[in-house]
């Protein structure tokens, strides 16, 4: 019955796509189909460059028509633009067409990485995330495209963080993109520093608007206006809302995927309290929330503490934070951000309440938010030189299942190859393992190894026709290439166990170079060389502004930026009695982490 089918489909297959027969004849014994025969998985990769072309000139069109965007210097008169850091896009590979290859030459894109991470950081990472097929690079500087393979990791973060918010009590909710030149001004203070980043809506069509419409850079200025509708009484309180959106922040320093973008993803809560101590645990249990997603899925060491007053959000009360650190860059990077508002806010936009006395009192509140620049700091963390190395938790696909028949692999044995790969598949998806196959003839396997090596899935499972004879399979760890024989019987319950092993081991791995790059010093130069190289510094400080200034300037260097705090770590190293500041010789109120930083 097999065979009849795989005949069958193959003279189909040679009538509809003669050159996709003779183009895998060369090294495919089974080729007549565009996959192996036996199974239903199929893989397109054929993109279609009219349906391109189409997109393009929609876009053209429409922005014809389309309102106008400026900026704004100050929050009440949008601005001519500032200079902007040009973007150099790196070229995409050609998708591959296999119909091209004729004439029996495997006609096969290379596929790797040109640039290394060891010796050119920045362009190994331009060329990853593109070639990788996490990102294309858009015509409008600092928007970039989040392909399929970088939004499904998106949304398994988003899938972790929102069960967990709903657990606690969390809801969620959308509120506009827009915002009022007068709402926003509502927080003139605190948006005043970031006002050169916020992009407004001028025209509608030719017509210039009567007054210019803010783009949302973030919405504390959209959503209190109505918590001080919607908060009355006691009763009303807690309010718990959180809203997963775009937001835009025309940045000009220089872009990068996922790290720093103009148009960005992102979660953010906001909620209000009848009592700060309500407050003040929320605070905690988002941020510990943060650390797991990074810790947990991403694999990323993150150090939970305090921003000084210079780094926290002029608008809150005090702001905690997840750092996380590039080696390779030395330089360290907010990972997400949980604010105590206090009664800033509230009092701003008339939030109040009436206590069980009947007073008016004005809200507690907190504001907390995750990004997609989450991402951009694991693939930073764990890739390559073959390309994205992805922990199992965050991987759109955990295992791809490949045969490797050979040239003299007769029919009987392919399809049972083919059988049981579609028998794993379902067995492993049974065991909750995100799967796939990949069937392709027209690839040979190694070409199909280094594609899926590039895009960072975690296991390979490769089966051929010695492992038929020992009903086995191998089973290979993309992050440390270690291979392993699997009897059929254990697939489905060693590959479960392997991938918690390699997240584990990724996260362990990642977090002894962590360690590995933060020094404790107590003298300026320690800490000058501690930066020189590129490590954060562990150091006693007097906690002022004007020495986080002071040093800033001070450790500039023709090389590299200045240093800041990153935060005031919650766990802190013994303090003993008459500490001195490391850099102002005042006494010293804490122990800073301290580093470059993006
Ligand atoms: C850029 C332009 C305008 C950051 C901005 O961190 C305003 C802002 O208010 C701005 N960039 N911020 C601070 C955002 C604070 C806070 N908002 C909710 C968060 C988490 C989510």
């Amino acid at each position: 019955m097999l065979r009849e089918t795989i005949g069958m489909l193959r003279e189909l297959t040679t009538k509809l796509f003669p050159f996709l027969v003779s183009s895998a004849k060369s090294y495919r014994p089974w080729a007549g189909s565009s996959q192996f025969p036996g199974t239903c998985s199929y893989l397109g990769y054929l993109s279609s460059s009219s349906k391109l072309y189409r997109t393009s000139v929609m876009a053209e069109e429409a922005a014809k028509n389309l309102s106008e965007v400026t900026l704004g210097e100050t929050t009440t008169a949008p601005a001519r633009e500032k200079k902007e850091k040009k973007e150099k896009a790196p070229k995409e590979p050609k998708p591959v067409q296999p119909a091209q290859a004729e004439g029996g030459k495997k006609k096969e894109t290379k596929l790797g990485l040109s640039a290394s991470k060891q010796e050119n950081f920045s362009e190994w990472y331009s060329e990853l995330v593109v070639s990788s097929e996490l990102i294309s690079y858009y015509d409008v500087s600092g928007c970039y495209i989040l392909r399929p393979w970088a939004y499904a990791m998106w949304e398994v973060v988003q899938s972790f963080f929102d069960g967990k918010i709903k657990a606690m009590g969390v809801q969620n909710a959308y509120f506009p993109l827009f915002i009022t030149e007068d709402v926003l001004n509502t927080e003139k203070d605190h948006v005043e520093g970031f006002a050169p980043e916020v992009a407004w809506v001028t025209r509608c069509g030719n017509a210039e608007m009567d007054k210019p419409i803010a783009i949302r850079p973030t919405s504390e200025t959209v959503m209190y206006p109505y918590f001080a509708q919607w908060i009355r009484s006691h009763r009303d309180l807690p309010l718990r809302l959180n809203q997963w959106t775009n937001v835009v922040r025309w940045e000009f320093k220089y872009p990068t995927p996922f790290i720093r973008s103009r148009e960005f993803l992102w979660q953010e809560g906001h909620t209000a309290f009848a009592n700060q101590e309500e407050a003040n645990q929320e605070v905690l249990d988002i941020l510990e929330l943060y650390r797991r997603v990074y810790e947990e899925i991403l694999a990323v060491p993150v150090t939970k503490g305090r921003k000084s007053k210079k780094e926290q959000f002029a608008g809150a009360a005090y702001t905690t934070t997840v750092e996380a650190f590039i080696p390779e860059t030395g330089k360290g990077i907010q990972g997400a951000t949980s604010h105590h508002l206090g009664q800033n806010f509230s009092k701003m936009f008339g939030i109040e309440f009436e206590d069980e006395e009947r007073n008016k009192v004005h809200a507690w509140q907190n504001s907390w938010g995750l990004t997609t620049r989450s991402l951009g700091v694991m693939i930073m963390t764990h890739s390559d030189n073959k390309g994205l190395v992805l922990p199992p938790k965050a991987a759109p696909k955990q295992i791809v299942l490949i045969p490797i028949p050979n040239s003299k692999t007769s029919d009987e044995v392919i399809s049972e190859i083919c059988n049981k790969i579609d028998t794993f598949k379902r067995q492993l998806e049974d065991a909750g393992v995100r799967v796939v196959t990949d069937m392709r003839l027209n690839y040979t396997p190694g070409w199909k190894y280094n594609h899926w090596e590039l895009r960072g899935v975690p296991l390979r499972l490769e089966l051929g026709p010695k492992d038929i004879e020992n009903k086995g399979v191998v089973v290979v760890r993309r992050d440390t290439g270690v291979k392993e024989t699997v009897s059929w019987d254990d697939v489905a319950a060693r590959v479960p166990q392997l991938l918690d092993q390699m997240q584990a081991e990724m996260l362990a791995n990642a977090t002894a170079k962590y360690q590995a790059c933060i020094e404790k010093v107590t003298t300026w130069d320690a800490f000058m060389t501690a930066l020189d190289n590129k490590h954060m510094v562990l150091a006693p400080w007097a906690d002022e502004e004007e020495v986080e200034e002071d040093v800033k300037k001070r450790s500039v260097t023709p090389d590299a930026m200045g240093a800041k705090t990153l935060c005031i770590p919650f766990n802190q190293p013994e303090l003993p009695e008459g500490t001195l500041c490391f850099a102002s010789g005042k006494p010293a109120k804490n122990w800073a982490l301290w580093g470059r930083s993006y």
